[in-house]
Formats: C-alpha cells, structure tokens, sequence
C-alpha cells in the first residue's frame, strides 16, 4: 500500500554507516569505518539502529516509519512524531539532562534521532518481570516529570508557553491515546483482546455508569487541559535503567507522544504499569514483601516529583502566583494520576497493545492477574476522588486480589 506521506529514505543496518559519515557530529562520536549496526527496535511504532565501531563507541539512531510497525502499512502513521521526541529531550538536555540519553542530531528530513547508545542498559519493564527490584528509578522519574513540568509551565512566562504548546500539539498520537486508552477498552472494539475468562468482567465494566463517566472525564480532560509538556507514553518499557552501586540509574526514553496535557498524565502512566507488575508478582507468588516494594515506587515517585516541584516552586517565572496554589495544585494532580492510572492498567489488559507483565504469563496465571489489574483499576478509576494517597492505592489492590481468589 503506497504510503500517504511523502517518500523518504528508510534506514537499513547497511546504510547506517554512510548515514554516519556523512555527518561529521556523528563521524565524531562513531568511526564508520569500522561501524556495524543492528536493528533492535522492539516497540511499536520505529526503526531503531544500534551502530558501535571497532572502538566500542556506540550511538543509537532511532527513525519514525511512515505507518504503525504493530500493524503495518494499513495503519499509516505521521513520521512527524520524531519531532515530537526532539522537542522533548531537547527541553529534557536542560531541565532534566541525567534523565534522559543525550541528543545528538535530528534530521527533519529523514525523521532520524541520534542519540546515545544505552544497548548496555535494560528497559525497566524486563527488570520488573525479572522480579528485580532497582532503588532509585522511581525517584529519577518523579525527578523528570517534575523538572520537565517546570521548564515547560511554572518556569517560563505564559506567553512562551502558549507558543511552546502551539508548536508541541501532535494531535495524531494524542489522537491514538484518545482512542486506545480512553474509548475502545470500553466498547466493542476489533483492536481489543482478551481472554473470554473475562468477558464477564469486561461486560461489567462496560455496563458500569460510574466508571464510564469518569473515564470520559479523564478523556476530555486529556484532550483539553495542557498543564505542561508531558511525555504523553511514560509506561514502564519507556525508562531504560542501570544498576550503580546500590542504586540505579534511570533514562526516560521515547517521548513522541509528548503534547502539552495533564501532569497527572505521565505519574498515571508509571503508577497504572507498575499495577501490571504487582499483579504478576502476586501471581507468580512473589511475596508481600516484594509487592510491597513495587507498592512503594508509587509512593517513591511521587514524592520525588513533589519534592521538586516545591525545592523550584520559588522560582516560578509568574511572581503572582499565590504561594498556595502549588499544594492545590498537587492535589489535583494526584486525583488525575490515580484516574490516567486506573485507564492505562485496563487499556494493557483490554485494548491493543499489551504489556509482556501480564500478556507474557501463562493462560492459567494470566487470567487471575488481569482480573486483579482490572478490578483494582476500574476501582482507582471510580474513586479516585477519595483514594487521596499511594497508602490507599495498595488497599483497593489488596481487596481485589482477596476478591478475585474468592
Ligand atoms: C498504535 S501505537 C500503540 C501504542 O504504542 C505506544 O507505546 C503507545 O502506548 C500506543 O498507544
Ligand atoms: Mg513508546
């Protein structure tokens, strides 16, 4: 099928390394001489090229195909979405550079990023399915959604802000999220999947009055409200970590969904992820202990994203913005974070696009754990109102799982 945008050259990993020779910043980093790329792209939407020369220096080269890789050619989709990615981790190189990997070059033309090489690095979500636990991601993501929440809202005059929203409003992405998390989970849809242990389950769901109006709500306030520049896809395979020391380190990558949208967003997105890794641990027979770990990187993120927005909030770019209206902020924020998660656990369970969590576990492991994610996100959903603290989250996850075993 032709495609609806304009012809452009695809990468291939024999043409990475002329593409890198003839750029001298990335003939710098890398010698194409000696340079042999592969392509490793495993997500849902890119091309992505690891290229590493006989020195070891390495760049990662990530290009946005003209349609969806999920589905293929029938689903065209904006190579545009590459800008979107730049204008994020390039706002993320000043307000957040130990976030994110460094941006080396963007080519409009071709829709191609490079950047850093993080093939040494494990995307978070294989970790958590390993049943391994990292201190100090959560902490480096609360980090990120703060700084970058700042830099591009409470920091900057709101004239500056009107025109970095104009410019960030990828309206075909925002559209898919739109659809794929908001609407389709709900409704009989061709794009959904599950398994028929939970047509019941999923009928319920649909027929549920409560639930429905609040997810409306949470949908159109994703599609009117723009807070800030969110990274709009902040699931748990979008953070690459390291283990240092103790500790770890935490790269957020892809963000080509970014548009100006609820904060509440993107802690949403990471709380609702880490739901589907609870829900396998409990499955799997992890433990308490373990569960209550993952539990705490909600509590962890959070609070790191408040700590600093209130460690910036003084230097807020509109002088005239009360002193209290950051805490009435937040507390908006969290109520918003607990709905989006609620949307994003059920959209991983119902809709397209599944996480390996709970998709990856076996039929007989599978269904309990989707009944888990479901029941406590369609709760988070309904009563986000009144569950006012990550402590609360944890007991709607421990009455659905003594419900589901019932
Ligand atoms: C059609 S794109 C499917 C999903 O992939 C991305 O990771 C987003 O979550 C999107 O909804
Ligand atoms: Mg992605």
């Amino acid at each position: 099928m032709a495609s609806v945008y304009p012809d452009y050259d695809l990468l291939t990993p024999s043409a990475v390394p002329g593409y890198i020779a003839a750029q001298p910043t990335l003939a710098r980093l890398v010698d194409p001489e000696t340079a042999v790329a592969t392509e490793v792209g495993d997500g849902n939407l890119n091309l992505v090229f690891v290229c590493r020369d006989s020195r070891g220096s390495g760049l990662c080269l990530k290009q946005a195909l003209p349609y969806v890789r999920l589905v293929g050619a029938s689903w065209p989709l904006t190579p545009d979405r590459a800008a979107a990615e730049a204008r994020s981790l390039t706002l993320a190189q000043a307000a957040a550079p130990e976030t994110v990997p460094t941006l080396y070059a963007f080519d409009h033309d071709r829709f191609i990023l490079a950047m850093q090489d993080l093939s040494d690095w494990t995307v978070w979500r294989t970790v958590l399915n390993r049943g391994e636990i990292l201190e100090g991601v959560a902490d480096a993501i609360g980090r990120y959604v703060a700084r970058m929440t700042f830099a591009s809202s409470f920091g900057i005059e709101g004239s500056e802000m009107r025109v970095l929203a104009a410019a960030a409003s990828n309206p075909h992405l925002a559209r898919i999220t739109e659809d794929l998390v908001f609407t389709e989970p709900y409704i009989d849809h061709p794009r959904n999947s599950f398994d028929s242990a939970l047509d019941q389950t999923v009928e319920s769901m649909r027929q549920d009055e409560a639930l429905l109006s609040e997810v409306s709500e949470l949908k159109y306030r994703f599609m009117t409200v723009g807070e800030a520049l969110i990274h709009g896809d902040l699931h748990t395979g979008s953070v690459m970590v390291r283990a240092v020391g103790s500790g770890a380190d935490a790269r957020v990558i892809d963000p080509e969904f970014s548009c100006f949208g609820p904060v509440g967003f993107d802690l949403g997105a990471v709380i609702g992820n880490l739901l589907l890794a609870q829900a396998r641990a409990h499955v799997l027979g992890r433990g308490e202990a373990y569960i209550g770990r993952l539990q705490g990187h909600a509590d962890v993120l959070w609070e790191a994203f408040r700590f600093e927005l209130e460690s910036l909030w003084p230097r807020r770019a509109d002088r005239h913005l009360h002193e209290g209206h950051l805490a009435r902020w937040l507390e908006g924020v969290w109520a918003d974070a607990v709905g989006f998660a609620g949307c994003k656990a059920v959209r991983r369970i119902v809709g397209l696009a599944k996480a390996s969590d709970v998709a990856g576990l076996p039929t007989p492991l599978r269904v309990p754990a989707a009944a888990i994610t479901l029941m406590t996100a369609t709760t988070w959903i309904r009563e986000r109102s009144t569950l006012t603290s990550p402590i609360a989250l944890r007991e709607v996850f421990g009455r659905s799982v003594e419900a589901v075993a019932a």
